[in-house]
């Protein structure tokens, strides 16, 4: 009896159709030195294997401030299938051979459409109020996070910073809360989140935000186009 309850309960915990559907999407597999090697599904490149596996791809993290340079923070939604209801940083994903460019490596262009077809599908923001040319490429870092042990995170992900006053309209798919933090309201607002925080936003937030933050202004000061951080 016991064992046909837990049945019933595996089936009606389902998994997101749209999720899952997008799970489908062609990732770019990477060396440790950002070098495409191969294309494997957003599934593949995110499943934990037997050995701790996961495959390395690529991604990006964007942060979105708005002019007054306050920064957007997420709560991620129940739906993901990776890390949901985390809070993060204000849009991730992955540069995928479904959309034509994405592996574009001058300028880092094929990222920065990726991040601008994200942010367009995730906050609803208008892709006129956000031109390539705004984004700006700060540096990549390589890390590993097991997440559940089921699904994880193995990523060079590239970092963009984007200033733009503009209206979201977070899709509820992907995103349950949205917050605009205030430079020096970081310290006290962070211990507030009702949720953990994603590993690649604790990282960055350990070791670099706010360096890069008090560079809004000046972000060819502390961008770094050669090396790839790994902490
Ligand atoms: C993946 O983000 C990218 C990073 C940097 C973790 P994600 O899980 O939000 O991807 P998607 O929005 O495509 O599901
Ligand atoms: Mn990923």
């Amino acid at each position: 009896f016991a064992s046909s309850l837990a049945m019933s309960k595996e089936k009606t915990s389902s998994v997101d159709p749209v999720q899952e559907t997008s799970m489908q999407e062609l990732c770019y597999l990477v060396d440790e030195n950002d070098k495409i090697i191969g294309q494997a599904s957003k599934k593949e490149c995110h499943r934990v294997k037997a050995e701790g596996e996961i495959p390395l791809h690529r991604a990006f993290s964007a942060f979105l401030f708005n002019k007054k340079g306050d920064l957007l923070l997420q709560k991620r939604s129940a739906t993901k299938i990776t890390y949901p209801n985390h809070y993060t940083n204000s849009c991730c994903s992955h540069p995928v051979a479904d959309f034509p460019g994405e592996d574009e490596e001058q300028n880092a262009i094929g990222i920065k459409r990726a991040a601008r077809r994200r942010l367009n599908h995730e906050l609803g923001i208008p892709l006129d109020k956000i031109p390539l040319e705004d984004f700006k490429y700060i540096t990549r870092m390589h890390y590993k996070d097991d997440g559940n042990g089921k699904w994880g995170e193995h990523e060079i992900t590239y970092v963009l910073f984007i200033q733009a006053d503009v209206k979201v309209k977070p899709n509820p798919n992907e995103i349950s809360e949205i917050s605009f933090v205030p430079r020096d309201e970081l310290d006290e607002y962070v211990p507030t989140l009702s949720g953990p925080l994603t590993p690649w936003f604790q990282l960055i937030l350990k070791h670099r935000l706010r360096l890069w933050w008090d560079h809004l202004d000046n972000l060819d000061e502390v961008k770094d186009h050669k090396n790839i951080l790994k902490f």
